[in-house]
């Protein structure tokens, strides 16, 4: 085993220029070239600067990138499994050499810090997918993001932070590692067991951590992220006022709630141990691993990315190492008789357990239905129902995805006149040809301006979406992956229901009603779909659509009748 240089829970390094060396970064920076932070950037790089991350002391040079992936390590013999690194366009990343210093700013264009560069790479991200998440598939919220999102460029280097990172919400409920830490001291907290979350807490939660902590004779540290999780996650604004009502259900002296900033990645195993040094860093004694930690659902196949108590036991083989110790998290159900809730191995034969599994909740949730007092607080249900009302009361996209002729303009049209008829929602269509003409004017059809096409017309439908109207969309959109980035974009806000009008390139193209497919086989359109640009035929559309066999006014019916199903519209 390396050398332990630094290990994790030490000395907090202060990353941060202070007094009259920031005035003068300030002053050097405005010639520096600059780098807008993305969202996860944002939240990294406050973890480096505060030393939630310590000890990494800046975005991973290619020497730590490869130790990370290969073998977990940094270069020192620290162990770090996940790669924090600065991802850049391919333009950004042509201008720049070693040595340099560049500006890393917020959206506001806030110097938040000053990178030294040490490496320019292109990283092999099919490598990094397999090393870091154990597979290629891009069903893993973060190999989606790596292949999809993230640029194709890292820069690797040093930094000094300048200004931190400004937060307007739940200030108070912030802390980083070093203010965490005066807190346990003043508090006389010799041992502080953390729980991890990125879900509302229940009370089952409420109780298994609280036997945790009983457990270890420790205290109790609530530390739920709010950066970002898993698409799809309620919102961290309702999680934490959620938060706040369990917090009253603690003995008083015992609990304390802390916010964390930071971008999961669902990495399981890997991501487990991420969360130790983390909390280790933060002061925690102790940290409570469950079933299925950091899990990012299963792959395209249905199975799950990793085994359920993977991560407890590479946790476990690291434990001495990091040294902080893994509380296993006990499931625990409810018991009717007893009216109270035991862990599941405690459970007797006759007892009769109650349990609402995460589907069901949601499922109740979904469709206005009761949440029983055994199961939740009625001030959280309370919080969940206002910021999740029934379906019938949310917005949603019906996202049309098809071949050029396909049909997808009329059957979207014949959609909206009936949604309209209907007159419970706002409804608002982009088709492909108008979304071209007042949105996408500028584009043409390669790979590139197709995307920047399809997640426009995304974020259109996302806001429509989440101020509870309908969008109507009906571009080509022939990416997977494309379609999956605004699945997410608009999932978080309400339904998304992806159509796919399936008519057959024979047909589109004997139909041909713009002429344009005998102009594409003529070579005098270029990349035209179908014919000499691909079509990616969705996997798992909620809906599929026949021209051949269906007239646009049954196709269009055929989509009410599922948005009923899906409890939708009423
Ligand atoms: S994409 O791929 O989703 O961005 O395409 P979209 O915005 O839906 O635009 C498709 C319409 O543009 C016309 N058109 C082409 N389609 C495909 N490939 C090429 N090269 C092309 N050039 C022009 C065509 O009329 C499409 O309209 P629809 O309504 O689909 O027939």
């Amino acid at each position: 085993m390396g050398a332990f240089k630094e290990p994790h829970g030490g000395e907090l390094k202060q990353l941060y220029l202070d007094g009259t060396a920031i005035e003068q970064a300030r002053q050097e920076a405005l010639d520096y070239k600059s780098w807008d932070l993305t969202d996860r950037q944002l939240c990294d790089i406050e973890l480096i600067l505060n030393g939630a991350f310590s000890p990494l002391e800046g975005f991973l040079t290619r020497e730590e990138y490869d130790g990370v992936l290969n073998n977990m390590r940094l270069p020192s013999g620290v162990l770090w499994p996940i790669p924090i690194t600065l991802d850049v366009s391919e333009e950004f990343a042509a201008e720049l050499s070693q040595g340099e210093k560049i500006a890393l700013r917020d959206p506001e264009g806030v110097l938040t810090a000053i990178l030294e560069i040490n490496d320019i790479w292109t990283p092999d991200k099919a490598r990094e997918a397999r090393e870091v998440f154990g597979s290629e598939d891009e069903a893993h919220p973060a190999i989606h993001y790596l292949n999809s999102i993230a640029g194709p460029v890292y820069v690797g280097g040093k930094l000094q932070g300048v200004e931190h990172p400004v937060h307007y919400d739940f200030k108070l409920l912030r802390d980083d590692p070093a203010e965490l830490r005066a807190r346990f001291e003043k508090l006389g907290w010799r041992r502080v067991v953390a729980f991890q979350t990125r879900n509302p807490l229940h009370r089952a939660h409420q109780e298994l951590t609280f036997r945790a902590a009983k457990e270890v004779e420790a205290n109790l540290l609530i530390q739920p992220v709010v950066g970002l999780t898993k698409p799809g996650d309620v919102d961290h604004y309702t999680r934490v006022r959620c938060y706040e009502h369990v917090l009253e259900q603690y003995p008083e002296q015992t609990t304390t709630l802390s916010l964390l900033n930071l971008a999961m990645r669902m990495a399981g195993p890997r991501e487990a141990l991420w969360h130790g040094i983390i909390r280790k860093n933060y002061g925690c004694t102790h940290l409570i691993i469950g079933r299925d930690h950091a899990g990012p659902g299963n792959d395209s196949s249905g199975e799950p990315f990793y085994g359920p108590y993977d991560a407890q036991e590479l946790f476990q083989q690291h434990e001495e190492e990091l040294s902080i110790s893994m509380v296993p998290f006990k499931m625990m159900v409810y018991v009717e008789d007893k009216a109270q809730y035991i862990p599941i191995d405690e459970t007797s034969d006759g007892d009769k357990v109650l349990n609402i599994s995460g589907t069901e909740f949601r499922r109740r949730l979904g469709e206005g239905r009761e949440i029983p007092d055994w199961f939740s607080y009625p001030k959280v249900v309370e919080e969940l129902r206002r910021s999740y009302p029934p379906r019938h009361k949310q917005g949603l996209t019906v996202f049309f995805t098809g071949l050029s002729g396909s049909g997808k303009s009329t059957i979207a049209n014949a959609l909206m006149v009936k949604l309209l008829e209907n007159g419970d929602h706002n409804v608002t269509l982009l088709d492909g040809d108008h979304v071209r003409r007042h949105l996408s004017s500028e584009l043409g059809f390669s790979k590139e301006h197709r995307d920047l096409n399809i997640t426009r017309i995304g974020y259109v439908a996302s806001e429509i979406t989440k101020n509870g109207g309908i969008a109507i969309c009906a571009p080509i959109a022939p990416y997977i992956s494309t379609r999956r980035t605004v699945r997410n974009m608009i999932e978080a806000h309400g339904g998304f229901i992806e159509v796919h009008v399936a008519t057959l390139l024979e047909t589109c193209e004997e139909r041909d009603r713009k002429g344009l497919y005998a102009k594409a086989r003529a070579g005098i359109i270029k990349e035209f779909t179908g014919i000499s640009d691909p079509y990616e035929e969705p996997e798992n559309a909620e809906v599929v659509i026949r021209t051949e066999e269906l007239t646009p006014d049954l196709a269009a019916q055929r989509i009410l009748i599922k948005l009923e199903s899906m409890g939708f519209i009423r």
